[in-house]
């Protein structure tokens, strides 16, 4: 079992990086930082397979978790960022306890799933069969997105679904679906939060948020609020905001 879910079983943080461009270099440098995990955005990005595949094999020598936001719902593209290394997926827009049962049946193969087998990278092309097979049901990070309202109205129903490891807001969408857009702290969209944090504590799910506009003390905000598996960020962002800073009052001196 990676650190990731290891330290959520714990009840500690998981910190994770969030990797934009799909490239390689960026996971490498952010995982040579420290993160827990980082995840590889597949939904809103031209990320592809190979791309995924490439960041899984620079991410070997480092003792990260690789996630991968997956588009959809969808066993199809679930099967294959396992295939090529991932140590879990995360699921956008599950709304209801059925697409929950998806999450976690396309994710683990039978008894407890219906991921088909391989041998594929992450079995080492067949010379590890055995082994993955056996640990990987156990192994397998399984976080569902709460991003809608009607997410948050099944969030008990959600979460009480076996094999759900971690609840993941996205607050950027939940907002969206509350007719209140990137109004991140208005009152209703903070409550919809607390209602999700609330639910995960009932079922013991770990809760988790994307702080997107990411700040040190944000991050340090939602550990204290009770969330434990937070993205910091984008790498996106990180560079606007160092090639920003960099270029601020010096643009005009050269
Ligand atoms: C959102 O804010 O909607 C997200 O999906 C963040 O990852
Ligand atoms: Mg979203």
């Amino acid at each position: 079992m990676g650190q990731t879910k290891r330290k959520l079983r714990e009840g500690k943080p998981a910190l994770g990086g969030w990797v934009m461009t799909g490239h390689p270099v960026i996971a490498e440098l952010m995982a040579g930082e420290g993160f827990d995990w980082i995840c590889v955005d597949m939904e809103h990005t031209a990320t592809d397979y190979a791309s995924f595949q490439s960041v899984a094999q620079a991410l070997g020598r480092y003792d990260c978790d690789l996630l991968a936001r997956l588009q959809d719902c969808d066993p199809v593209q679930a099967k294959r960022v396992l295939d090529a290394g991932a140590d879990g997926i995360i699921v956008p827009m599950v709304n209801t306890a059925e697409q929950a049962r998806r999450a976690v049946a396309m994710a683990k193969f039978p008894p407890d799933g219906i991921r088909g087998v391989a041998f594929s990278r992450a079995s080492d092309y067949g010379r590890g069969f055995q082994e993955y097979v056996r640990d990987h049901n156990a192994n397998v990070i399984v976080a569902v997105m709460l991003e809608h309202i009607e997410g948050v109205r099944n969030a008990d129903a959600i979460l009480s679904t076996s094999g759900v490891d971690a609840a993941f807001i996205g607050p950027y969408d939940l907002s969206c679906s509350m007719g209140l857009p990137g109004q991140l702290d208005h009152p209703e969209v903070i409550s919809a939060q607390a209602e999700i944090l609330a639910a995960c504590l009932r079922h013991g799910v770990a809760p988790g948020l994307h702080v997107v506009q990411v700040a040190p003390e944000r991050i340090r905000r939602s550990i204290e609020q009770g969330f434990r598996f937070i993205a910091c960020g984008l790498d996106t962002e990180f560079i606007i905001h160092s090639s920003r800073a960099i270029l601020e009052g010096n643009r005009d001196n050269g």
